[in-house]
């Protein structure tokens, strides 16, 4: 059976694009592989955020998780912070990764251009490589951004068999490419994200209806008025590729649905999909979520099972280095 590993920061609201691009992926995987699902608050601090905030934070993402979809009987949900042996494989991958390579990273200089610099924003890549490689994991499913951080996981990972002895499974992404890059619905050419200044831009998880309804309706569109899939431009594909995902079904499927359709009424459809889904998800999630109990057995089960594989991995490692 093939190892699944993935996971989300809890640095802000979980948002439609987090949901299509991956923890929809997971759910749908979870029934024929093992899956393992983190909630990264190691990542979320590269950032400055909130202490009094981050914990409520970790367990509304835990909760979204199993809201959305995952079955803890058939995957497993832990904090990465209450595994230490993520932290520890970290600092070894650290003495051999080219600080050259992690300046090329994407993120990196995105992150860099809005906050201050700390090392840790710097090495977060390889945290996430040590996230991987301690289960190892044949497939991360993520979106587009995280294609890069994937890349140089199996780079780190080649060069530590290569030189100390095979240690490492080289993992693979899966990115599906009509999903994978939910763009904002205030401009198409820059990704939905959970730091975006511009709150219209972003359809949060637990969004109400009212303001659903209301981004859909001033999602920017282009100068035509009806959709054709010659003539649309990157604004309509993106509300298509969301529509898509929620039906389920592929965009060809979908544009010959929609073919003709006017704007307006596309958008009439779209806000109905997507509060149909996002008050199922409100519905589980305010049920797990007042039931801390239920939540804190989910992720003490997946922190014990997540310690037990990885430390597999992690001893094998400091053997292959000679360490005790
Ligand atoms: P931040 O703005 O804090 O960087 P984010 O919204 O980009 O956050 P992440 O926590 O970095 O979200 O991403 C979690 C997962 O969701 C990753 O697999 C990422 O690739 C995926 N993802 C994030 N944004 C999108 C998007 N717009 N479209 C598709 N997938 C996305
Ligand atoms: N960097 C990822 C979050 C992340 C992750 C991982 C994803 C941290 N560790 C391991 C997949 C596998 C992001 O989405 N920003």
């Amino acid at each position: 059976m093939k190892t699944v590993f993935s996971g989300i920061q809890p640095s802000g609201d979980l948002h439609i694009g987090n949901y299509i691009g991956a923890i929809s992926q997971w759910v749908k995987g979870q029934d024929f592989t093992e899956s393992i699902f983190c909630v990264v608050d190691l990542h979320a601090i590269t950032v400055p955020q909130n202490p009094s905030a981050i914990k409520e934070k970790v367990l509304e993402v835990a909760a979204l998780y199993l809201a959305c979809g995952i079955d803890p009987r058939k995957s497993k949900i832990f904090i990465q912070s209450e595994n230490p042996n993520h932290t520890e494989l970290a600092w070894i991958l650290n003495t051999i990764t080219p600080f050259g390579q992690l300046e090329r990273m994407t993120q990196f200089k995105e992150k860099s251009e809005k906050h201050e610099v700390n090392v840790g924003l710097f090495d977060y890549p390889v945290l996430m490589a040590s996230d991987i490689l301690l289960y190892q994991t044949d497939e991360v499913p993520v979106g587009e951004d995280q294609k890069q951080h994937i890349e140089l996981t199996r780079d780190l990972a080649e060069k530590f068999n290569k030189k100390f002895g095979q240690t490492f499974k080289l993992p693979n992404s899966v990115i599906h490419k009509d999903t994978a890059r939910i763009m904002s619905l205030q401009n198409p050419l820059s990704k939905m994200s959970k730091s975006d200044n511009d709150p219209l831009g972003t359809i949060n998880l637990l969004d109400t209806v009212e303001k659903i309804k209301e981004k859909i309706k001033k999602a920017v569109t282009d100068s035509n008025s009806s959709i054709s899939k010659d003539n649309g431009g990157e604004a309509i594909a993106n509300l298509l590729a969301i529509y898509s995902a929620f039906k389920d079904q592929s965009l060809d499927i979908t544009y010959n649905e929609l073919d003709g359709k006017s704007y307006g009424e596309f958008k009439g459809l779209l806000a109905e999909l997507v509060v149909d889904k996002l008050k199922e998800i409100q519905g589980k999630y305010t049920q797990i979520r007042s039931d801390e109990k239920y939540l804190r057995r989910v992720l003490d089960e997946g922190k014990d099972y997540s310690i037990n594989k990885s430390l597999k991995t992690l001893n094998k490692a400091k053997e292959q280095l000679g360490l005790m």
